[in-house]
């Protein structure tokens, strides 16, 4: 295993696109010239002759019977060319989908509704606004029922029950679930010196892509082919699913995700307007585009967290981590909609053991549905990571508050050791490989820990409240092995092809979709770097089923872990047919040749050498190739992973509270991160920055929430805040690289890791400023209010 630390980047290190050697580096992004000029190609952009445009109607009330739906005066518009409602839906066996946990959702609403925003009915126009206006004419008449808004409550006997539509249901119950051994940890529990428990809720949050939602469907009746393009983060799976749900033949379907404006795995979910937008093509026999709103967005589409959690951690006197318990209560919303791997309910909550040597661990766990939006795993969760993570880096603090340990001593003294890779945890993960202590240390010495402690204990004495908060995280991303996970029985390998024309230049097709990673680039560069051609030799692409391969898509942090992986897999079976090829051009034998980026030479007489392009032409040219040797040079991988890979991170957080008014002041983060070989330093950095603003969001402001009614109160930007450049300070990032031992080029996923690591760092920062009023804990978002009620010691009980 190898620990680098590698210095600041200076400006120099920045690599020209076109400068060689290529490969790995801090290569400018191929797409930001498109993207800097206004020139990205969104859906909403998509304008086809004849387009029609959708809207839909929605909900007002959060649990109603639907009496009756009159759509007459709707109709009556002169620019209306269809009202589709759940009745027109079920002529077609649409009303109802699958979701992609086994559970269904309704299309268009026919018997109730279950959540305010539910979709209801959609009208087809010429314009947007005939739409819009046409929805005003609508007239539904609910008789309206308690809600379920209360996830406390949603299991009482006298709690409505929201999902009557499912044979025998009599409650509100969705799943449980466990992991762990129960007696195990309570015989340690037992023996322990300390036991802290601490309840915690992780709120409901929303990723608020900047792009919402939306399609425009294109059912072509000459040919009997649909086109679609989609918000999706995952167009190939999307593309199954709509054969299997509408019943169209698969390759009569076309899915294409463009440009995508940010997806945090809110453009996982299949939503009931891509639904209707394609019936709406289907039945008027024309393009038809629908776009949500910011509201829509917000009240309607995948949301994340909602955990009610309690933590039970148990140690020796002096400080030694024996054991972790938790109970969670899971508020699912209406539907089931959560997108796991069907054998993990809960996602991989399962790591909430966080980067810890155990003797035992157990979860328990029971979800439930509310007349909320349904979703669960989104907004960088990496499949419920970032609540894992919460839980036992608040529940480490807790306990190092009991002990008054310093907080990072303690994590030291627990940390799993280098050695003890690849690492079986408690519930059964198997970390692949980490340093955590070298990383940990680099975040110490960029903060200058021993001068922050100083520095806090100076401005205690003043009556000042500086905290520094703490947290080390492991995460679990690149699902996965496809004798452990699936979606909906699709296992879960991801595709690359690799051709090389016969002027040497590449094109490299996925079949996961970026929403703003960079992968346009860093796929780039993988191949570069395996093959010596220059990046911007190179094109892309990705997110169109018709000229990709088939895959399940980009979340999780599984591209780089898993179709990375097939794109450098894919360019060495190539370099291995190229080196035959150039045995012939030489006239050696291939044990003669030797690589050199770029080009094979003969082994002692480097003068003697033949270049990928000349290998590439030669593939395609005339003349015989040696025997044996299929002219052209592609080459098709589909990789199956054989683990997880396991990124891990330590962050340090620095705020101050105004103790008149309460508000945090985050003043520092330091943020050391560990993916293993990072392709493009640069994008690494880049992905960081947003999940520590992320996570500064979640920790300070961000919170979807509802009243008695079901009424959703954050529904625009006026009332679900979302940080911005004044609330987050300058980010000091750093790196440790131990590679994974498992993934061909040693690179682990990073995209969510910032958001899962950041959220505790912050809140641990905040409750430690307040130590001197006595608080242990208060739950997120730390806004000005609850920090001064923790202040008064009325931290509001979870
Ligand atoms: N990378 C790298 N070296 C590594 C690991 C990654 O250079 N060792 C690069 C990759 O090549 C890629 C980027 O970093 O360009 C992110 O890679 P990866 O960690 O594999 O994550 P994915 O590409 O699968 O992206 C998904 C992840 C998720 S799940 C969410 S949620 C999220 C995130 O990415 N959504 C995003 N970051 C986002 N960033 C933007 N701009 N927009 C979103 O919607
Ligand atoms: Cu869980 S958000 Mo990302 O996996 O698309």
């Amino acid at each position: 295993m190898t620990i680098t630390t590698p210095p600041e980047p200076a400006a120099a290190d920045l690599v020209d696109n076109n400068q060689k050697p290529v490969g790995y580096g801090r290569m400018l992004r191929k797409e930001d010239p498109r993207f800097i000029r206004g020139l990205g190609r969104y859906v909403d952009d998509v304008q086809l002759p004849g387009m029609l445009h959708m809207a839909i109607l929605r909900s007002p009330v959060a649990h109603a019977r639907i009496v009756s739906i009159d759509t007459s005066a709707a109709e009556a518009l002169p620019k209306v060319k269809a009202v589709i409602t759940g009745e027109t839906l079920k002529g077609l066996g649409l009303d109802w989908m699958p979701t992609l946990s086994n559970d269904v959702q309704a299309v268009l609403a026919t018997d109730k509704v279950r959540f305010q925003g539910q979709e209801v009915a959609a009208v087809v126009a010429e314009d947007r606004y005939a739409a819009r206006d046409a929805l005003e004419l609508i007239d539904v008449d609910y008789d309206i029922l308690e809600p379920v808004w209360d996830v406390r409550k949603a299991l009482d006997e006298s709690a409505p029950v929201i999902r009557d539509d499912l044979e025998g249901k009599t409650d509100n119950h969705v799943f449980d679930w466990e992991t762990g051994d129960k007696a195990e940890t309570e015989a340690v529990f037992a023996k322990a010196d300390v036991v802290v428990t601490q309840d915690m809720v992780y709120p409901r949050v929303h990723p608020a892509p900047m792009e919402t939602c939306g399609a425009v469907a294109d059912f072509d009746r000459v040919e009997g082919k649909l086109t679609l393009w989609s918000t999706s983060q995952a167009p190939h799976a999307h593309r199954t699913l709509y054969a299997i749900v509408a019943g169209l033949p698969e390759h009569k379907i076309r899915v294409i995700s463009p440009d995508i404006g940010g997806g945090f795995g809110n453009k996982v979910p299949i939503y009931p307007g891509y639904v209707c937008a394609i019936v709406g093509s289907i039945v008027t026999g024309k393009p038809v585009k629908w776009m949500e709103d910011r509201t829509e967005n917000l009240t309607s589409t995948g949301f994340a967290r909602d955990y009610v959690m309690r933590g039970e951690i148990a140690a020796t006197k002096d400080g030694r981590i024996l054991a972790i318990r938790t109970n969670v209560l899971a508020d699912h919303g209406a539907f089931n909609g959560v997108a796991a791997p069907v054998k993990y309910p809960a996602g991989f909550f399962g790591v909430f053991t966080g980067s810890y040597q155990l003797e035992a661990a157990y979860c328990s766990m029971t979800a439930v549905y509310t007349n909320k939006a349904p979703g669960g795993v989104a907004y960088a969760c990496s499949f419920r990571i970032t609540e894992a993570v919460y839980l036992v880096e608040r529940l480490v603090n807790c306990l190092a508050y009991e002990l008054k340990m310093d907080q990072i001593a303690l994590r030291r003294k627990n940390f799993i050791q280098p050695d003890q890779f690849p690492y079986t945890t408690k519930t059964g993960w198997v970390y692949d490989s980490g340093n955590y202590d070298a990383a940990m240390l680099e975040s110490m010495r960029i903060a200058d820990y021993d001068a922050l402690l100083a520095e806090q204990a100076e401005k205690r004495a003043q009556g000042e409240l500086m905290g520094i908060g703490v947290s080390f995280f492991t995460e679990a991303v690149g699902a996965g092995p496809r004798k452990d996970m699936d979606i909906l029985g699709l296992g879960m390998a991801d595709g690359c092809d690799v051709r090389i024309h016969p002027t040497g230049k590449a094109v490299v097709r996925l079949s996961v979709q970026s929403q703003g990673q960079g992968h346009e680039t860093t796929y780039a560069q993988i191949v570069a770097e395996e093959l010596g051609i220059p990046p911007d030799d190179i094109d892309v692409v990705h997110g169109d089923t018709d000229n990709t391969p088939f895959g399940l898509g980009t979340y999780g942090s599984r591209s780089t872990p898993v179709s990375g992986a097939a794109a450098a897999v894919a360019a060495r079976r190539i370099r291995d047919k190229a080196k035959l090829i150039a045995s012939g051009m030489l006239e050696v034998s291939v044990a003669d040749l030797e690589w050199e980026k770029g080009s094979f030479q003969v082994k002692g007489d480097p003068g003697k050498s033949v270049t990928i392009s000349e290998i590439a032409m030669k593939a395609h040219g005339a003349g015989d190739l040696p025997p044996g040797v299929e002219g052209g040079l592609d080459a098709s991988v589909v990789y199956n992973p054989a683990n997880l890979t396991y990124p891990f991170g330590a962050y340090i957080c620095v705020v101050d509270i105004d103790p008149e008014t309460a508000v945090v002041k985050v003043r520092r983060f330091v943020a050391v991160d560990d993916c293993g070989t990072r392709i493009n330093p640069m994008i690494v950095e880049g992905q960081v920055h947003g999940g520590l603003t992320d996570g500064i969001g979640m920790a300070l402001m961000e919170i979807i929430e509802f009243d008695e009614s079901g009424n959703c109160l954050n529904g625009s930007f006026m009332d679900y805040l979302i940080p911005t450049a004044l609330e987050v300070p300058h980010w000091e990032t750093g790196s440790t690289v131990t590679p994974s031992p498992h993934h061909p080029i040693g690179a682990k996923g990073v995209g969510e890791s910032a958001t899962v690591g950041s959220p505790p760092a912050v809140v641990n920062a905040v409750v430690n400023a307040l130590e001197p009023f006595g608080v242990r804990h208060a739950d997120m978002p730390l806004t000005p209010s609850r920090v001064w009620e923790a202040m008064q010691g009325r931290a509001r009980p979870p």
